[in-house]
């Protein structure tokens, strides 16, 4: 099975003035496509895994049959294309409030103001590489924190479901360094909060 790249659910410009269409352009055409590039290759090698979804695979990953480097491959590519395939529908130009994840919100931190403030923190303080990430565990509890790298929240056995990419090609051609600045702008094309 190969993998492709998801089309945009909107224009390259649809995220402008906060995401510049440049960055929207290479971000999706060059970075998640060599994500799925890299993919596909190392999966042609393990044909036994073929009918396996990658979310399951990367959940086990202690069990799957990738040996040596391949397994960091695999770690870091399905995550790549994982991580960015959720980032692209979970933005977007118009608010499209999640009223259930909104309460859940509320519930588990206190106020959407508090889960944007701690958010925030955590995806400005991550160093280097990586994403901020709300999952949920299996029981639909809902936690905060930054991973490194393409690194997935299914490697721990949660479900990914907002994912802020502060990888410096997210958002160096408008922001150079400043990332907490691409965060705060970032907040107002997250459809789902
Ligand atoms: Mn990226």
């Amino acid at each position: 099975m190969k993998y492709n790249l998801p089309k945009l659910p909107y224009q390259y410009n649809a995220l402008e003035p906060y995401i510049d269409a440049r960055t929207m352009e290479i971000h999706h055409t060059k970075h998640h496509q060599t994500y799925i590039n890299n993919l596909n290759t190392v999966l042609e090698k393990y044909p036994q895994v073929a009918d396996k979804k990658l979310e399951e695979l990367l959940k086990n990953i202690d069990s799957t049959p990738f040996e040596g480097k391949d397994k960091t491959m695999f770690r870091n590519n399905a995550g790549g294309h994982l991580n960015h395939s959720l980032f692209w529908t979970i933005l977007a130009p118009k608010k499209e409030e999640d009223k259930v994840l909104k309460s859940d919100v509320e519930k588990t931190f206190g106020s959407i103001q508090e889960f944007k403030k701690l958010f925030t923190e955590t995806a400005t303080k991550h160093f280097g590489s990586g994403w901020a990430w709300l999952a949920r565990d299996s029981s639909g509890k809902l936690f905060l924190y930054s991973l490194p790298n393409q690194d997935s929240p299914y490697l721990t056995g949660h479900t990914p479901i907002v994912g802020l990419d502060v990888w410096e090609h997210a958002y160096y051609l408008k922001y150079q360094n400043r990332r907490p600045e691409y965060i705060e702008n970032w907040w107002n094309v997250l459809k789902l909060l």
